[in-house]
């Protein structure tokens, strides 16, 4: 075995976005994409010599010739050792916790997300660091910057190891370990939640379904759920992870998990249902005749915490991304702890978890997560909600309503408009900067603007500013207003519209009708149909 050196042009367009590269699958399968970008990970991370990482990925296409790659790489860079999920399976979730517990210095998840996979679909790397979260923009911007001289990559020529076999294997000097990927998460999660009283609810006949939509979950919800909590076989579906998600967007939300939505909104639907994307770290959690917003959910959780064993003893304070709503500030405001307000990216919460300010964090993209490890946990979303409803005795309809009844209701929604010219994107964004500082005091679509502003965020743990996060408008009466251009797609821009208003009398009206004024606003002042072509948002949340 030999150590080769490849020389190769440096590639221009491998920023990280708000998690990690995402790019076209075959974009990454052109000649050195991918090495290119793993060198210069090592070189973004002061080097990978004699560390140890975890590797996993969401078993998308493409994905197990990756980790291959990846660990050939590793191996001639000198790691020590590299913990693998068997078939190059984890979850995010899963790395992260599996990077803390073992003492890792960093891991690499080989996911596109919630992104369809496949030839022609998308495919994406993720670097975590030793906390076990997402890379902090420091280190991203290492990374970028190394890519962007880097003419050179490192590689054994020697195949890596058969990772459907558990056990050490070594690769030059260094080792892989190939560990089965659900052992260690299933064993947290039973750390945290009160499995006996879960138990007690599925074998009282409570009927949950939950979609792993052809992704990395299945086998964490299989063994959680029906092996270990007792829910009937098939309380799981689409549980088999497949390269191209069963040609589905693996990401939950009601237009992509549509049949999960359809069964729960029948008269004789199971009690509870719910849904994961490609990864495993985002969430959706439906009643029998309710949709659960992700900001709700957040907001639900929070104010039912204590029902949990491993939060038995209160929050510490909160925390949620600037598009959420606030329905989470009205929580943390009853309960007089802190709520921070980060920009997009789950790196944003790592700081305030880190440092004890946080324990739940949540964003309304359907991330949803506590200090338990560093990355969003759709499993973990679950288990709260099946913990709070044991513990209760209620539904989640009668749940929410009582929520609503004590909290108020914001009403939410997001429009997003995808793949749209980026220039147009741009321009569209430039328009609107530039009338936030006369915005103040002025009607649109009959309402009135208290004031509008573009976010920055000053980190109150290590000083760091992030510009140009967002631009928001708020209205009279509490109603939001907020754009952004996506930081996770592959093709255009993705205008990201956000929606909300705040209603404490209304409280089972729909959403869209609720929000028409705030719709109406955005539509005028960013001249969303002129500018883009599109008369209508091709999802709605
Ligand atoms: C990622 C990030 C999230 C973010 C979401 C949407 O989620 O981890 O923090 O909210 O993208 O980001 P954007 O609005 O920029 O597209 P995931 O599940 O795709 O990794």
């Amino acid at each position: 075995m030999s150590i080769q050196s490849i020389s190769h042009q440096p590639f221009d367009d491998q920023k990280p976005g708000t998690s990690g590269l995402r790019k076209k699958t075959a974009h990454f399968q052109q000649p050195h994409y991918l090495p290119a970008f793993i060198q210069s990970i090592w070189a973004g991370i002061g080097g990978v010599a004699g560390k140890t990482l975890v590797l996993g990925g969401d078993g998308r296409f493409f994905c197990k010739e990756a980790a291959g790659i990846v660990l050939r790489m590793a191996a001639a860079s000198g790691a020590a050792r590299v913990i693998v999920g068997q078939n190059a399976l984890l979850s995010t979730p899963a790395a992260s916790h599996l990077i803390r517990k073992r003492g890792a210095d960093g891991g690499i998840v080989l996911s596109a997300s919630h992104n369809p996979g496949g030839p022609n679909g998308d495919f994406g790397v993720k670097y975590n660091v030793a906390n076990g979260g997402p890379a902090p923009e420091s280190i991203t911007d290492a990374i970028f910057a190394a890519s962007q001289t880097q003419s050179e990559y490192l590689i054994f020529d020697a195949a890596a190891p058969d990772l459907s076999i558990l056990g050490e294997t070594p690769l030059g000097g260094m080792v892989v370990e190939v560990i089965d990927p659900v052992a260690d998460y299933a064993a947290l999660m039973e750390q945290l939640f009160d499995f006996n009283a879960l138990r007690a609810l599925f074998a009282g006949g409570f009927r949950m379904r939950f979609d792993a939509m052809h992704a990395v979950t299945g086998p964490y919800a299989k063994t959680i759920f029906e092996d270990t909590l007792g829910a009937p076989t098939g309380s799981v579906i689409n549980a088999t992870p497949l390269p191209d998600f069963g040609q589905g967007h693996p990401d939950p939300n009601p237009i992509w998990a549509k049949p999960l939505v359809d069964e729960l909104m029948a008269d004789d639907g199971p009690d509870f249902g719910a849904a994961s994307d490609g990864d495993g770290d985002r969430n959706m959690i439906l009643g029998r005749g309710i949709y659960v917003t992700p900001s709700d959910s957040l907001a639900a959780l929070a104010a039912n915490a204590t029902y949990i064993p491993a939060y038995a003893d209160g929050l510490k304070g909160v925390a949620r991304s600037m598009p959420t709503s606030a329905a989470l500030d009205r929580v943390a405001e009853h309960l007089g702890i802190e709520c921070h307000e980060t920009p997009t990216g789950w790196k944003f919460f790592g700081n305030l978890l880190d440092a004890g300010r946080t324990t739940f964090c949540g964003e309304e993209s359907a991330g949803t997560s506590s200090d338990h490890l560093r990355e969003k946990d759709g499993v973990w979303a679950v288990l709260c909600w099946l913990n709070v409803l044991a513990a209760r005795g209620v539904s989640v309809q009668a749940l929410m309503q009582d929520h609503w009844a004590r909290f108020g209701r914001n009403y939410y929604s997001r429009h997003d408009y995808e793949g749209i010219d980026s220039a147009a994107a741009n321009a569209l964004m430039d328009h609107l900067r530039a009338q936030l500082p006369t915005l103040a005091g002025q009607s649109v679509a009959g309402l009135c603007v208290t004031h509008a502003d573009e976010f920055a965020y000053d980190d109150p743990i290590d000083g760091s500013r992030t510009e140009r996060q967002g631009l928001r408008i708020y209205f009279e009466g509490g109603a939001r207003l907020v754009f952004r251009l996506s930081g996770t797609g592959t093709v255009g821009a993705t205008l990201r519209v956000y929606m909300e208003c705040l209603e404490t009398r209304t409280l089972n009206a729909d959403p869209q009708e609720m929000l028409a004024p705030v719709i109406k606003a955005a539509e005028e002042l960013a001249e969303i149909v002129p500018r883009t072509g599109r008369t209508a948002p091709d999802v709605i949340t």
